[in-house]
C-alpha cells in the first residue's frame, strides 16, 4: 500500500476524526489519502488557526488532535501552535510536507529543518526517510505526545516518501504504561493532611474532564480542602464552593496572595507547578517553599524540579484524590476558619462594581450578562488579552463548563479555538472572549467557521488599544504611549460581510437583551462591544492623561 494510505489509517486507528490543515504541494498524496477516508479534512485560513484549532480540540478531549501543513512557510507559520502545545502540554500532532529525500540538505525551495526549527519546542521530530517505517513510528511517536507531561510531535514527510510502496499491515496503537499508587502513599498523604492546620490545594490541567473534576470535589468536600486552581484552569473547580480558593496566574491580587501565604501545606495536584501556576515561583517558593509539599503528576520531570519537595508521586492524580475521598474526615474549627478566611477574600474579589466611564462601556458588565443568559455547560475559548480579566475574576465557573484558554498566552487563539470546540462537541455553545488586537490575527477563520457549519460566539472587546500592553506601559512608562494604539475597522460590518449575524453594543445599549438576542442566534455570531479604555481590565484602570 502508499505509505500515505499507513499514514491515515494510522491516525483513524488513533482515534482521530478531523485533521485541520492548510494545504500544500508538498503533501498533495496526504490530502488524496485523506478523500473519503473517514478523517475530516478541515481547510483553514492560516496554519495559525490550524494549529491552534488541534489545540483546542486536544484541550477538550484530553485526545490528541492533528494537523497539517506544507513545508517551509506553512511549518514557520505553524510554529505558534507547537509552542502552544509544549507550554500547554497538549497531544498535539502536525503533519509537514518536506521536500523530496533526493534534495534534502541542498537548501531547495522551501525546505527547513524541522528536528532543529522544532527541535526545542517539539516532544518529538521525526522525519521519515522510508515509508516502511511508518508501521512502527506513527505509533511511537502518537504515544510520547500523550505519556508523561504531553506535548506536541512533529513528523516531517518527504513529498516522494508518502509514495513509498509499503507493506499492507494493522495500524497498531501503542497503550500507555499504567500509573498506580498504594495504600502506603495515600496513608503518607493523609497524615500530612491531619497534621497541617492550614493546607491548600492547588489543582491542575492533569484533572480536567469529567472523572478528574468528580473526584477533585468529592476530596475537597471530604476533606474540607480548600482548593485554588491554575491558570485557565478554572473549570476544574466550581467558583462559587465555599471551599474555593481562587485562581492562581497572572492577575492574582495581592489580597489573595498573602491570604495563600499563610497555607503550611500546599498539595499540587496535577499541576506542573510553573511559574504562573506558582505566582512566579513563590507560592510555593524556590528552592525551598515555607509550607510542605507534596506534588502529585502522572510524570516524574517536575516533582523536584524547582521546589524541594516533601512528598513527591509519580501517579494519576484523580485516581490519587479519588482514593483520599472516600470518607468524610472530621476537622477542628480552626480548620474552617481557614477555609472561611480564604473564600472570603475570593469572594470579595468575585463581587462585580461596573466602572462608570465616558469613553465606553465596562467590558465586565457585557461578560456578567453572558455569565446570566448562557446554557450552564457553556464553552469558553480566550484570546490573549485584558478581555479575558472579567471571566477570571467575576464569572463563576463550574465543571460544567470548559475553558480553552492558552497558558503560552498566544493571542489568536480565541476565535479558532471556539470553531474547534464547535465542531468537537456541537451541542454546547462556545463563546470567545478576545479584543480587537487578537481578533484580525486569526478572526478570518470565521470563513472556516461558515464552511464547516461551527457556531461560535465571538464577543470583540473593542477599545482601540492593546490593551494588556498598554496596562504594561502605563506601570513603566507612564504616560508615554508608544505602540499601543489601534486603528480599527467596523467590526460589525466586518462580521457581517462573512454573511453571519453581527450585534452591536455601546455605551447605554440594552445589554441584557442584545446578550440574549446574540446567545440564541442560530449559527456563527459576533457581538462588538464599544468597551471603554479607562475600564481597562478586571484588575485596574487607566487613567487617560
Ligand atoms: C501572538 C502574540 N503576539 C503578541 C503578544 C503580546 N501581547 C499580549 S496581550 C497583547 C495585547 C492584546 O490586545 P487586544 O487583543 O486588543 O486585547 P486587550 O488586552 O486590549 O483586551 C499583546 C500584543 C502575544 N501574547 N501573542
Amino acid at each position: 500500500m502508499r505509505a500515505a494510505d499507513v499514514i491515515v489509517r494510522s491516525l483513524k486507528a488513533h482515534g482521530i476524526k478531523r485533521a485541520y490543515c492548510v494545504p500544500g504541494e508538498s503533501y498533495l498524496a496526504l490530502l488524496d489519502a485523506l478523500n473519503e477516508s473517514g478523517v475530516e479534512i478541515i481547510v483553514c485560513r492560516h496554519e495559525g488557526g490550524a494549529g491552534f484549532m488541534a489545540c483546542a480540540e486536544a484541550k477538550l478531549t484530553g485526545e490528541p488532535a492533528v494537523f497539517m501543513v506544507s513545508r517551509g512557510p506553512g511549518a514557520t507559520n505553524a510554529s505558534i501552535a507547537v509552542h502552544m502545545a509544549e507550554q500547554d502540554a497538549l497531544p498535539v500532532i502536525l503533519l509537514v510536507g518536506q521536500v523530496a529525500r533526493e534534495e534534502r540538505t541542498r537548501g531547495v525551495f522551501q525546505e527547513v529543518d524541522y528536528k532543529e526549527f522544532f527541535g526545542s519546542m517539539a516532544k518529538g521530530v521525526y522525519e521519515i526517510t522510508d515509508g516502511r517505517r511508518l508501521h512502527e513510528l506513527l505509533p511511537r511517536g502518537i504515544r510520547l505526545a500523550r505519556e508523561g507531561v504531553p506535548g506536541p510531535v512533529v513528523y516531517s514527510l518527504p513529498e516522494d516518501m508518502l509514495h513509498d510502496e509499503v507493506d499492507d499491515k494493522e495500524a497498531v496503537v501503542f497503550p500507555l504504561p499504567s500509573l498506580s499508587h498504594g495504600p502506603k502513599d495515600v496513608a503518607r498523604i493523609q497524615a500530612l493532611i491531619d497534621a497541617a492546620e492550614r493546607p491548600v490545594l492547588v489543582a491542575g490541567a492533569r484533572l480536567r474532564g469529567k472523572a478528574g473534576a468528580a473526584a477533585l470535589t468529592r476530596f475537597a468536600e471530604a476533606q474540607r480542602m480548600p482548593v485554588a486552581v491554575t491558570w485557565k484552569n478554572q473549570d476544574v473547580f466550581d467558583n462559587a464552593s465555599p471551599l474555593y480558593a481562587g485562581h492562581l496566574g497572572f492577575g492574582a491580587v495581592a489580597a489573595l496572595k498573602s491570604a495563600l501565604a499563610e497555607a503550611d501545606l500546599i498539595i499540587a495536584v496535577g499541576t506542573r507547578l510553573g511559574d504562573v501556576a506558582s505566582l512566579g515561583y513563590t507560592f510555593p517558593e524556590t528552592p525551598s517553599p515555607k509550607q510542605t509539599l507534596v506534588h502529585i503528576y502522572p510524570d516524574g520531570k517536575p516533582i523536584g524540579h524547582v521546589f524541594r519537595t516533601d512528598l513527591g508521586l509519580i501517579a494519576d492524580p484523580a485516581a490519587v484524590l479519588a482514593d483520599l475521598g472516600q470518607e468524610a474526615r472530621v476537622v477542628n474549627s480552626a480548620r474552617e476558619a481557614w477555609i472561611s478566611k480564604l473564600n472570603g477574600v475570593v469572594k470579595q474579589l468575585q463581587a462585580f462594581t461596573p466602572v462608570e466611564a465616558d469613553d465606553g462601556i465596562d467590558f465586565g458588565v457585557v461578560v456578567k450578562a453572558l455569565e446570566k443568559y448562557a446554557p450552564k455547560d457553556c464553552i469558553i475559548t480566550h484570546d490573549a488579552g485584558n478581555s479575558t480579566t472579567w471571566f477570571h475574576r467575576h464569572w463563576l465557573a463550574s465543571p460544567q463548563n470548559t475553558l480553552l484558554g492558552g497558558i503560552v498566552g498566544a493571542m489568536g487563539l480565541g476565535v479558532p479555538a471556539a470553531i474547534a470546540a464547535s465542531l468537537s462537541q456541537p451541542q454546547r455553545v462556545p463563546i470567545c472572549f478576545v479584543g480587537d488586537g487578537g481578533v484580525l490575527m486569526t478572526g478570518q477563520e470565521i470563513a472556516t467557521a461558515i464552511a464547516y457549519g461551527a457556531a461560535p460566539k465571538v464577543v470583540i472587546s473593542d477599545n482601540g488599544i492593546y490593551g494588556t500592553i498598554r496596562t504594561h506601559q502605563e506601570r513603566e512608562y507612564p504616560g508615554r504611549v508608544s505602540g499601543t494604539m489601534l486603528s480599527n475597522p467596523d467590526f460589525t460590518a466586518w462580521a457581517k460581510s462573512f454573511g453571519i449575524a453581527a450585534f452591536t453594543i455601546e455605551k447605554g445599549s440594552d445589554v441584557d437583551g442584545i446578550v440574549s438576542s446574540f446567545l440564541t442566534t442560530n449559527g456563527a455570531a459576533v457581538l462588538h462591544v464599544k468597551s471603554s479604555r479607562v475600564a481597562l481590565s478586571a484588575n485596574g484602570q487607566l487613567k487617560i492623561a
